[in-house]
């Protein structure tokens, strides 16, 4: 399986501006030199563009260094640099941009084919045959260089800071083991691992799942949650930030309380850990769902978790497929609700 990572530093470096040339053509008649010397080429450019096609930041592991190529020098006869070739970054739809030195963000990258230009090449050297006519005025491309020189400018440098929070409609959160994985398994395409025992799935996967209504939602499955997790035990919260962007949370409980563990005590300790992550996550909308309602010990669970926790609770089995038609429906409405706010 592959790894998964979220977070990366590279550094970029646009091309430098080539040289401007310095030559002289003799006219045969009047006998005077005149200048014909050509620019120098623009350096390229390093840009970062958000495509579909990535999921992680893994390739950045490996490759961190992003380098433009520099424009060409500038000749006789008026002959101009050639441009320098722009470098392509692309990182995952989600990945927010930022300047590594400053912590000024540069741009959060959200629908497929946003760029931004994240190093400038530098200005072509000017030729002096553009010395006479242009005296005083630029007229290179790229970052502004003196009017009169030969040499190009330098490209820009600049260390990145790339944050990837994946873009999801749905968090499914819970405890380890509560079922997570079966669920989205259920409901979308996706097949992550699953396991009778805790810590099964590692990495957070993303499912497209279809509503009842036809739309094309995506829901998240993310690692499991134990109490303490704030303060780093299990997987720790790190792979909360997936669902920072979510706008439901599905809460999944296991109701057999397999390994005689307790659902209330899940449940709230679940939220408790929710909450110490970010309030604002804690906050969103959730709709609890009661899992494994095919086990025979999970009725009376059910029936005590129904008067201690003051919310609905959709009673499912995300192994039998019982129920889990009308959490779709339920996450369909919440939806709605939400866009119509
Ligand atoms: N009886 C029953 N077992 C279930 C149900 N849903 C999941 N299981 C079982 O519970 C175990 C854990 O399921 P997973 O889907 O791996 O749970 P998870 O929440 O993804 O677990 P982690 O990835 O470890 O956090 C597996 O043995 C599943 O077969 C259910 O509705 N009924
Ligand atoms: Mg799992």
């Amino acid at each position: 399986m592959t790894r998964f990572v979220d977070q990366a530093t590279l550094d970029a470096l646009a091309g430098h501006g080539g040289k401007g040339c310095r030559s002289f053509y003799q006219d045969l008649w009047t006998r005077h030199p005149i200048p014909d010397g050509g620019d120098g080429g623009a350096g390229g450019q390093v840009i970062v563009r958000s495509t579909p096609q990535q999921t992680t930041l893994l390739d950045f592991q490996t490759r961190r260094h992003f380098r433009a190529g520099n424009g060409g020098h500038g000749s006789s006869k008026k002959k101009h640099g050639a441009r320098g070739a722009d470098c392509l970054i692309e990182v995952p739809l989600g990945t927010i941009l930022s300047d590594a030195a400053t912590g000024d963000l540069i741009r959060e990258l959200l629908r497929p084919g946003d760029e931004v230009i994240v190093a400038r090449g530098g200005a072509g050297g000017v030729g002096n045959a553009a010395w006479a006519k242009s005296r005083g005025s630029s007229h290179a491309m790229g970052r502004p260089i003196s009017p009169l020189s030969l040499e190009g400018a330098p490209g820009e440098k600049r260390r990145l800071r790339l944050e990837l929070k994946l873009l999801a409609d749905v968090g499914i959160v819970g405890m380890p083991n509560a079922g997570k994985s079966t669920l989205i398994g259920r409901i979308s395409a996706a097949h992550p691992k699953v396991a009778p025992f805790p810590f099964t799935t590692t990495n957070p996967v993303l499912g497209a799942v279809t509503l009842p209504g036809g739309r094309s939602i995506v829901a998240v499955d993310v690692p499991g949650l134990i109490e303490g997790a704030h303060r780093g035990k299990g997987l720790g919260l790190a792979f909360l930030r997936h669902i920072e962007r979510t706008r439901v949370l599905v809460h999944l409980t296991d109701m057999a309380g397999v390994d005689g563990r307790d659902p209330v005590e899940d449940f709230r300790a679940l939220n408790a850990e929710l909450k110490a992550y970010h309030p604002a996550v804690a906050a969103k909308p959730q709709i609890v769902v009661a899992n494994k309602m095919d086990e025979p010990t999970a009725k009376g669970n059910l029936a005590r978790f129904r008067k201690s926790v003051k919310a609905a609770v959709l009673p499912v089995s995300a192994k039998t497929g019982e129920g889990v038609s009308k959490l779709l429906d339920k996450v369909e409405e919440q939806l709605k609700k939400l866009s119509e706010q």
